[in-house]
């Protein structure tokens, strides 16, 4: 069973990954251990440097005696290639360290869509007790939000360029964000790109303002500082704000989860309801606005009842 030791862990991530029959069992009793653990989502897209960044950081951690496990959630295609060998490479360097723990996982969903599988190991790392759990994830619109559901701080990275060429400004990123950190500062612009993201941010009355800081991952200036600023960020949300935080994003990974549900129900379902539906909408005979509210107020009568009945 699942004790929290490395090995134990290792094999409950297999067992978690493979979908294996004791899966539901291990995810059952470990619920009550979660939330401990401090997840640190780190995004951004493809090439920015965040592996770079992540594996420079990690000594920094690990010098606060804190210990580290890495989630790298990447898009499948990039797994049995040269790219996610290279992640393994450079992150290997703290392989020997027993206080580190790395591990990729395949995105089944959507371009850097967190998939439940990522969730659960995220959760696996947190019952373990490791202290800090760093999840890299591609940014691709969606998966900056996903991202801020389960990551207690949100680092977008950015790589220097201006205006359009910024992509963490894409629509809902900037909001997400509690720092948003230009790498390789080493190439010409950075300066001018961090006062554009500056500016950007006070226009935009956030409710929480992002950071904006400059480093170079491949050189390590500028991590200590990042990694510091994190750590204060960790310390403001332990206590009152960080609950709070536990339980907002409870709520909004409970609808993800449902909505996720359902959603595969009609990908796949063979139920002959849910073709007689799928036929219709393509026919244009009905429209899936009316029709996804009617099921919604459908759920939850059916569900107060079950409630009610209990
Ligand atoms: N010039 C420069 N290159 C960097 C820096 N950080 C990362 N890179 C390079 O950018 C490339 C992509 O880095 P990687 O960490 O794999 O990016 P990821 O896809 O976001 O994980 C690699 O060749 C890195 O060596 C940096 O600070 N400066
Ligand atoms: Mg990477």
């Amino acid at each position: 069973m699942f004790d929290g030791t490395r090995k134990s862990l290792a094999r409950a991530i297999t067992v978690v990954e493979n979908n294996l029959s004791n899966k539901q069992k291990i995810l059952q009793a470990i619920r009550s251990n979660l939330g401990r653990a401090h997840v640190i989502g780190v995004t951004g897209p493809p090439g920015v440097g965040k592996s770079t960044l992540i594996d420079a950081c990690i000594p920094e951690f690990r010098a606060l005696g804190q210990s580290v496990a890495v989630v790298a959630v990447d898009p499948s295609s990039h797994f049995s290639g040269g790219a996610i060998l290279g992640d393994r490479i450079r992150m290997a360097q703290h392989a020997e360290d027993s206080g580190v723990f790395i591990r990729s996982v395949a995105a089944r969903g959507h371009l850097g869509g967190l998939s439940t599988t990522a969730r659960h190991i995220i959760d696996l790392f947190d019952a373990a007790g490791w202290d800090r759990i760093i999840v890299e994830t591609v940014g691709a619109g969606q998966s900056e939000i996903e991202i801020s559901e389960l990551a207690d701080t949100v680092v977008v990275l950015e790589s220097p360029g201006l205006g359009d060429e910024i992509q963490s400004l894409k629509a809902g990123v900037i909001e997400v964000a509690d720092f948003i950190v230009v790498n390789k500062a080493d190439l010409p612009q950075s300066d001018l790109t961090m006062s554009y993201l500056k500016n950007s941010i006070a226009l935009r009355h956030c409710e929480k303002s992002a950071r904006v800081l400059k480093v170079i991952s491949t050189t390590g200036e500028g991590i200590p500082e990042l990694v510091r600023q994190i750590c204060e960020n960790i310390e403001r949300l332990d206590g009152f704000e960080r609950t709070r935080t536990i339980a907002e994003q409870n709520r909004r990974s409970a609808a993800r989860i449902v909505a996720e549900s359902i959603e595969r129900a009609f990908r796949s379902s063979g139920h002959a309801k849910i073709q007689e539906f799928t036929r219709r909408i393509q026919s244009g005979e009905l429209d899936p606005d009316p029709l996804a509210q009617r099921m919604v107020r459908h759920l939850l009568e059916d569900s107060q009842d079950s409630v009610t009945t209990k």
